[in-house]
């Protein structure tokens, strides 16, 4: 999986920059300010399917940030002033940004002027990734709206941006604040949630009811400083900062009418415009029987074509407890089904990153990474696994479609920031390959984009950068060229070529050197078929030292589980120094000496020995 900021991948159109009516001062020119639009859009995308590009690179799916029409800036939000250019603001959830879409086709056909038209060139960078063989994924927030409506702090009937207050009101323990009213900004396209009734789009009928178009739907509880760190259920009913919370409580009035509405659109994207799956946003703030309903009621309406579309949340969490009780339905043990398919592994990031992402040279334990892994398949106090085994409709279960990442978007820096090396980011790009998972890759990383302004144990936002920029940056042929792109589609390819690096076991090898309580950098692992026939033997050397997976006699067995008897090990594949420093063929039934170069990682692929 790629995944993009689409506003900052590439500005295939800069006739949208600033659309009809729009305050010209949140687009910036010079493609600098991480706060305002930047140009990206869904003609850049295209161009780049159209190239090749992403095929070339190996990528078998896209996850765009959500496509829908934002409240197109925020007073308040992370950081202050801001421009919606990351899409995560829905102003209106059946109509397509105007910042995203063209006025003509690829083709040069026109679009009608209006949300069909925008709505018909979504539509169409869908059929031309599956032209290419490549899936989209769409990103949703049913967890809150923009900044559509203001909390008259003043009681004067006008939205005084300039006060905090009217953004931002401390949390209402009891009952509503009752000062909420619509904006009305429309330069801000800050007015009214959408839709507000049935809409048509691409001939099909929407059945909408206007539900997410009234006040009531809302919680308009406030916000206070630390409501999002909560776990007391604060954190689920307040607003985020200043995104207006939808009312998604299980005992409140309009919930079977606001899941009704969101299976309603969401039917349509899935089907109509034929987009392969949903990446949900803030998943951890909405009441956990709110995503029992929509999921239900949502594949009940898809029918067969459920098994075909991926559901997964973020979670913003580091612990498996947490982010594996979204595959559940809250009924457990009543109810064994899938509730979402799958979730963004952010306790893989966490651990990937303590272990490979230290300043110079300096590397971390990669303990913390084999026991994230082993988590993947291990329960809770209650007995109850963390991830969900039993399989979903497509016949894979949610260990096996956890999305695994090192960087993203997601209030994180990119893995690459100043004193991370190029092949340092090449190495951890080499792990998120190999190991199980889907991988997503973030844009700009096939480059090693460095994020200048990101520091370790800083998290923020500094690496949304423009990956493509009118001026002095990259270009899609020479990132081509480039070392790090390279290694990642050499990767995807082998990937696509072995099917125990796609869904094979996970045997864990080698972490330690034996000898002492300094770790050397080290980490290896197998990937083996579940008859143990077929495997590989991955091996990562973290430091700027040769190494080899042995301590004097301590050296790696292949458990009995691999059938290891007449099998050699043949280097396949190497993720940075290609010298080579062990034999051609290595008997996968002896102990293992396994020698790696510096900064490296190596793949060696089984087969049968020839005598
Ligand atoms: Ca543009
Ligand atoms: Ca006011
Ligand atoms: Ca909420």
């Amino acid at each position: 999986m790629y995944f993009m900021v689409t506003d900052r991948f590439c500005d295939g159109d800069s006739a949208n920059n600033i659309p009809i009516g729009s305050d010209p001062t949140l687009f910036d020119p010079k493609q600098k300010d991480n706060a305002l639009y930047q140009g990206g859009d869904l003609r850049g995308v295209e161009k780049a399917l159209q190239a090749n590009y992403f095929n070339d690179l190996g990528v078998t799916a896209l996850w765009l940030t959500p496509v829908v029409k934002n409240v197109w800036r925020s007073g308040y939000d992370l950081g202050g002033w801001k421009s919606g250019y990351h899409g995560y603001w829905t102003q209106d959830w059946l109509d397509i940004d105007p910042h995203l879409t063209s006025k003509t086709s690829l083709a040069g056909e026109p679009y009608p002027d209006n949300a069909e038209g925008r709505m018909k060139h979504y539509q169409d960078l869908v059929k031309l990734a599956h032209s290419k063989g490549i899936k989209v994924i769409q990103d949703v927030v049913l967890n809150h709206a923009g900044s559509v409506f203001y909390y008259d702090d003043n009681n004067d009937g006008v939205f005084n941006v300039e006060k905090k207050e009217e953004w931002v009101q401390p949390y209402k323990n009891d009952g509503f604040h009752p000062n909420a009213k619509w904006a009305d900004i429309p330069k801000w396209n800050a007015e009214r949630t959408q839709p507000d009734g049935p809409r048509e789009l691409l001939g099909a009928k929407i059945a909408t009811k206007g539900t997410l178009s009234q006040i009531e739907s809302y919680g308009r509880k406030g916000f206070s400083s630390d409501s999002l760190g909560k776990t007391d259920g604060e954190e689920i009913t307040c607003d985020f900062f200043s995104l207006r919370d939808i009312w998604t409580d299980p005992k409140g009035e309009y919930f079977d009418a606001l899941v009704d509405e969101f299976v309603e659109i969401y039917q349509f994207y899935l089907t109509t415009v034929g987009v392969d799956g949903l990446r949900i946003d803030t998943v951890k703030h909405v009441h956990h029987e709110f995503w029992d309903a929509f999921t239900e009621r949502l594949r009940k309406r898809l029918g067969s074509a459920a098994a075909d579309k991926l559901l997964f949340g973020e979670i913003y969490d580091g612990n498996p407890a947490t982010l594996g009780r979204y595959t559940w339905r809250s009924d457990w043990p009543k109810s064994t089904a899938p509730d979402l398919d799958s979730v963004l592994d952010f306790n893989f990031c966490f651990s990937a990153r303590e272990y490979l992402r230290q300043t110079g040279t300096q590397f971390g334990s990669p303990a913390a990474l084999e026991k994230s892994l082993a988590s993947r398949t291990a329960s809770d106090a209650q007995d109850r696994p963390f991830y969900n085994p039993n399989l979903g409709a497509d016949g894979l279960n949610a260990q096996q479609k956890i999305i695994t990442f090192i960087e993203n978007h997601d209030g994180l820096n990119r893995f690459r920031v100043a004193g991370i090396t190029e092949s340092r980011n090449r190495l951890a790009q080499g792990l998120l390959m190999t190991l199980p998972g889907i991988p997503c890759l973030y844009y700009g990383t096939e480059f090693s984009l460095l994020d200048a302004g990101g520091k370790i144990g800083e998290d923020g936002e500094t690496g949304r950068m423009m990956f493509f920029p009118h001026k002095g940056g990259p270009i899609m042929k020479e990132v081509e060229k480039s070392q790090t792109f390279s290694d990642i589609s050499k990767l995807a390819a082998l990937r696509k070529k072995l099917p125990v690096l796609r869904t094979g076991k996970w045997i864990p090898l080698w972490v330690d050197s034996a000898s002492g309580d300094q770790d050397d950098g080290v980490f290896a692992f197998a990937r083996a078929s579940e008859d143990g026939e077929s495997f590989v033997v991955v091996v990562v050397n973290a430091s700027d030292a040769e190494r080899t997976t042995s301590d004097g006699d301590n050296q790696i067995q292949l458990p009995a589980s691999m059938k290891t008897a007449g099998k050699v090990l043949r280097r396949t594949l190497t993720i940075g120094q290609e010298k080579s420093l062990t034999p051609a063929d290595i008997d996968a039934a002896a102990p293992l000496r396994l020698a790696v170069p510096p900064s490296s990682l190596v793949i060696y692929e089984s087969f049968p020995s020839e005598k």
